[in-house]
């Protein structure tokens, strides 16, 4: 049995997301706070550190490197995979209560990500894209964003702004481009549409709360204007259900968080590779 209410499951299914209040209480946050500024300070093995990545500002040098490393960073990929305390964010018990209600009791994690958004870099845009896109295994509607702020988010600093019901249409085409992160993609004729950007809703959300999002829903970031941090910890998770539609899967690295496997159906894999291929697209 799921913890989300039968409103709070409408509210997903008509609208493609739910908030769900304090998943994380204030200790948790700011222990996963400090470890991700331990890893941003060097304590990462030397075969995962690709997976720290640097703003795109400041990788290309638009912008010069600041004192602090960890102003310059973009993201940690699977910090899971290296680090002990990062592997405790797949598995949180109110995520996973919460997500059982929209997926079933069968779940597996994936595409752990440490997000920031680096202070006062108001250029740094995500651009609105549906994460499906990615992710080659169906049925979509079995695979659930989730998305924790670290940080009070607002459209200040960067937070997620999402178009609700965006996720009953198709995957759109996405392309990638000039001057946003790399790797990062944009729906093609989303990001350049204002009327789209007139719909979308920027979630203002407190340190602890959790975003569950439909994996088709459009959504986007913007940059941060402000003197601080913006970080959130996000990851992905799937029913053990969901079968692949034939391509390489080993770059997701899916972890058993609840309940069993299914014989045809995904995996998890033993240990996921340190170093980062370039299997994966998603960014
Ligand atoms: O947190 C962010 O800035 C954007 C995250 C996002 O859209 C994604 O990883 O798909």
């Amino acid at each position: 049995m799921g913890s989300l209410s039968p409103e709070q499951v409408e509210h997903y299914l008509e609208h493609g997301y739910v908030v769900v209040p304090g998943v994380l209480g204030p200790d948790e946050v700011e222990r996963y706070r400090a470890q991700a500024r331990k890893i941003a300070l060097g304590d990462v093995p030397e075969e995962a550190s690709k997976r720290l990545v640097r703003d795109i500002a400041f990788a290309r040098g638009h912008v010069p490197l600041p004192d602090d490393p960890e102003h310059a960073l973009w993201k940690i990929l699977n910090p899971d995979r290296f680090d002990p305390v990062m592997a405790e964010c797949l598995s949180f018990p109110r995520v996973l209560d919460a997500v059982s209600s929209l997926i079933g009791e069968d779940i597996l994690a994936f595409l752990l990500m440490f997000i920031y958004k680096p202070p006062e870099l108001p250029q740094t845009v995500h651009p609105f894209h549906q994460d499906a896109v990615f992710f080659p295994f169906e049925p979509q509607s079995s695979c659930v964003g989730v998305w924790i702020p670290l940080d009070p988010v607002s459209e200040a600093n960067g937070t997620l702004s999402i178009i609700p019901g965006s996720h009953k249409l198709e995957i759109q085409p996405h392309e990638t481009r000039e001057g946003i992160n790399f790797g990062a993609v944009a729906a093609r004729d989303i990001e350049g549409n204002e009327a789209h950007h007139r719909e979308a809703v920027p979630m203002e959300m407190e340190p602890g709360e959790c975003l569950l999002f439909n994996t088709r829903l459009l959504h986007r970031s913007g940059g941060n204007s402000t003197k601080n941090h913006r970080r959130v910890i996000t990851l992905h998770m799937a029913s053990a259900r969901c079968r692949s539609r034939g391509q390489s899967l080993s770059e997701y690295g899916f972890t058993l968080v609840r309940g069993r496997t299914h014989e045809g159906c995904l995996q998890p894999l033993e240990s996921p590779p340190l170093e980062l291929y370039n299997a994966l697209k998603k960014d």
